[in-house]
């Protein structure tokens, strides 16, 4: 699953970039002129695989990830760099909003670049909509076939509601209509996280940011989150470690690294949940779209697992940890659920997969 960093030039995109890969791309304070695309993996921090590792004491630890890719700032009304095909496959888009003052772009006012970014998307996917009913239309009056005449429809649908300024995230489609759409990677309809780039002064504001910059009724929108960073002091306290970073997190009034929130967010922006395998060799937190089947799980971990599964042995979270790790104080119990192929994977849970390999 991939998430795709989108922006004004200059709204701190390609920082918070570094924050969430922990790579060092560097970060322009003038426009470099180069449009650079990058890529990267973003490690979930999650505190119940720091607690499990404690448990099993394993050789490797691994926990859950996704994809990050950053473009080039998109200015308003110049929306090539939409387009490309990295940024198209995304499963979810991350806003970066400028709030912090910069003497070149003016005064912040996130609701406007928000809007007009929003704008950008609606455009974007209203040109590849009236583009393809121009040919449906064409197509249709050489030969009535009925699956154009249902995609002429359901697209007219859609011409309407981003004509409204709706965008398509917010539209309710059958499983069909969707698997018909996808080909399409229509922006808006991606899931969106707006997350406000904050002054570094101006972090203590940070619980308030919807209140402060008026973003209420965007936050109610369908699957779109509001949130916050200060992506320049979040790359301080990045370098920090130890103590030291522990002291700039109390002096700053923060229980923890802002940008741990915004992975998390992320991630659950992206559908995903996590479901966790232990022993001595590895524990290990495998992502999952949310609601997925045991037999599907199992394929994240191997293909030769699906294929021939028998059973999941199943444990909640807090059940191991109650008993130590100790399994087998479960299975004397009878608390090790076994479960078929079609029963849906919970967060937090901890499978053991059963399997049969055909010879
Ligand atoms: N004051 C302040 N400056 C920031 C913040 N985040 C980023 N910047 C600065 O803004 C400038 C641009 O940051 P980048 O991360 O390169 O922004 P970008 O959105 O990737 O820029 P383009 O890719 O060129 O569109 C850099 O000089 C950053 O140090 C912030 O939270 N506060
Ligand atoms: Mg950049």
């Amino acid at each position: 699953m991939k998430i795709g960093l989108v922006g004004l030039p200059k709204s701190g995109k390609t920082t918070l970039f570094n924050l969430l890969t922990g790579s060092s791309v560097a970060t322009a304070r003038y426009d470099t002129g180069r449009a650079e695309l990058h890529t990267g993996v973003a490690r979930v921090p999650d505190p119940r695989v720091d607690v499990l590792r404690g448990l099993f004491n394993p050789k490797k630890t691994t926990y859950a990830t996704f994809e990050v890719v950053d473009l080039a700032g998109i200015a308003k009304g110049e929306r090539a760099g939409l387009e490309t095909k990295e940024f198209r496959s995304a499963d979810a888009l991350l806003h970066v909003v400028r709030a912090f003052p910069d003497e070149a772009l003016g005064a912040p006012d996130p609701r406007r670049d928000i809007e007009d970014l929003e704008t950008e998307l609606l455009l974007a996917d209203l040109e590849v909509v009236e583009r393809r009913l121009e040919r449906l239309e064409a197509s249709i009056k050489k030969q009535r076939k009925e699956a154009e005449l249902k995609e002429r429809d359901l697209l007219g649908r859609l011409k309407a509601a981003l004509e409204s300024e709706r965008p398509l995230r917010a539209e309710t489609l059958t499983g069909d209509e969707d698997k018909l759409l996808r080909g399409f990677t229509f922006l808006s309809a991606k899931p969106i996280f707006h997350i406000v780039n904050l002054d570094e002064k101006a972090i203590a504001e940070g619980e308030r940011v919807v209140e402060t910059f008026g973003l209420a009724e965007i936050a109610a929108r369908p699957r779109t989150r509001v949130g916050w960073v200060s992506a320049v002091i979040e790359t301080e306290i990045a370098r920090l470690t130890g103590e030291e970073q522990q002291a700039f997190l109390a002096d700053l009034g923060l229980a923890e690294p802002a940008i741990r929130r915004v992975l998390r967010e992320c991630y659950a922006l992206l559908g995903l949940v996590s479901f966790f395998t232990v022993g001595e060799d590895e524990v290990r937190a495998w992502p999952i779209p949310e609601g997925t089947r045991a037999q599907d799980a199992a394929g994240v971990v191997h293909s030769d697992i699906a294929r021939g599964f028998i059973r999941a042995e199943v444990n909640g979270y807090e059940e191991l940890v109650a008993v130590n790790g100790a399994f087998a104080d479960l299975r004397s119990r009878g608390q090790l659920r076994l479960e078929g192929k079609d029963y849906v994977v919970r967060d937090g849970e901890i499978c053991h997969f059963r399997f049969n390999v055909a010879k």
